[in-house]
């Protein structure tokens, strides 16, 4: 599928309020800055901006049960379901550019709500699957796997403005990979939900080629469903992308984690991408903020179609002499 055209679109999710540190809302205009739009078109995608969603503020939000910030939090991923959905029904890939990563309750509500039968690949040191009643932090960013698996949906408490949310992913349609950090709740729910899992030490062991093979093959098992691929720069090795807010040592390498896009993409059932969690704040130099920025740009690049070989158009030709 070299040749095989991208149509994409982009939205800016600049929200913060999933998690405590703030930095986390410039993430979209940093990786914008980084030249994503120029470079995906330079690799022959066509690509529409829909520019950045503007969110609700609220005078008043205490926790309701242990989640911290409900009502912000549950409006920003309706307006961003909202979004998600009309970039699907234009046909295009849609890429969310986060924001922290409680905004995959809403963008995968999108893509779902346009495309009914979904896998999604999480890559991540984090399972972020703690309900609200597991979370030990009440950080939605730690939860939003819970709220859109279906066979937890009877573990959901009510909460404001989370009434909207239908859970839309079944267990045996989640992949993980990158985990090294998971709750003893969360890693219960994995367990019991038996849900597919590639750990650190499964990259270890098995190498990220095969890692990929595996993840694809349980996928594909039954019939071939569009990708949603929710990509946590945390996943990578701090020594990589250390302007996180939560990192973790003994993360993926740089090839390790472009080697994830460039076989997602070989697929050519993308649908719909998050880059979440890259904070300027929380990189110590000029330089870690950079490199974290421009890894999260070569991850989306590997998505559409850059190929660490080389790429050409279908029509060059060499100049006669
Ligand atoms: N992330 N498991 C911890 C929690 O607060 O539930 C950490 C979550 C991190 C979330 O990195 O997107
Ligand atoms: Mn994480
Ligand atoms: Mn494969
Ligand atoms: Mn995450």
């Amino acid at each position: 599928k070299r040749s095989h055209h991208h149509s994409v679109g982009i939205i800016g999710a600049p929200f913060s309020k999933g998690q405590p540190r703030d930095g986390v809302e410039r993430g979209p205009d940093l990786i914008r800055s980084a030249g994503l739009v120029e470079k995906l078109k330079a690799q022959g995608c066509d690509v529409k901006d829909y520019g950045n969603l503007m969110f609700e503020e609220f005078s008043s939000d205490e926790p309701i049960s242990r989640v911290k910030r409900p009502r912000a939090v549950g409006r920003a991923n309706e307006r961003l379901a909202g979004a998600v959905e009309e970039v699907k029904k234009e046909g295009r890939t849609c890429v969310m550019l986060g924001g922290d990563h409680s905004l995959a309750i809403g963008s995968i509500h999108g893509h779902a709500a346009a495309q009914k039968d979904l896998s999604v690949v999480w890559v991540d040191a984090h399972a972020d699957i703690n309900t609200p009643l597991t979370s030990p932090t009440g950080n939605v960013h730690g939860q939003p796997m819970s709220y859109l698996i279906r066979e937890l949906h009877s573990k959901i408490p009510v909460i404001p403005n989370f009434s909207w949310i239908k859970p839309c992913v079944s267990a045996k349609d989640v992949v993980y990979i990158g985990l090294r950090d998971v709750d003893p709740e969360e890693h219960y729910i994995l367990k019991y939900l038996g849900i597919k899992v590639f750990s650190m030490t499964d990259v270890d062991h098995l190498g990220i080629a095969r890692v990929m093979e595996e993840t694809c093959d349980h996928m594909f098992s039954k019939v071939k469903k569009p990708i949603h691929l929710s990509y946590d720069i945390d996943a990578l090795d701090p020594s990589i992308s250390p302007a996180t807010g939560t990192p973790v040592i003994g993360g993926l390498t740089y090839r390790e984690g472009v080697y994830v896009t460039e076989h997602i993409c070989q697929t050519g059932l993308l649908s719909a991408l998050d880059m979440v969690e890259v904070n300027p704040k929380r990189g110590k130099t000029e330089e870690e903020v950079r490199s974290t920025v421009s890894a999260a740009v070569d991850l989306v690049l590997g998505c559409f179609g850059r190929l660490r070989e080389g790429n050409h158009r279908a029509d060059y030709r060499m100049p006669e002499p």
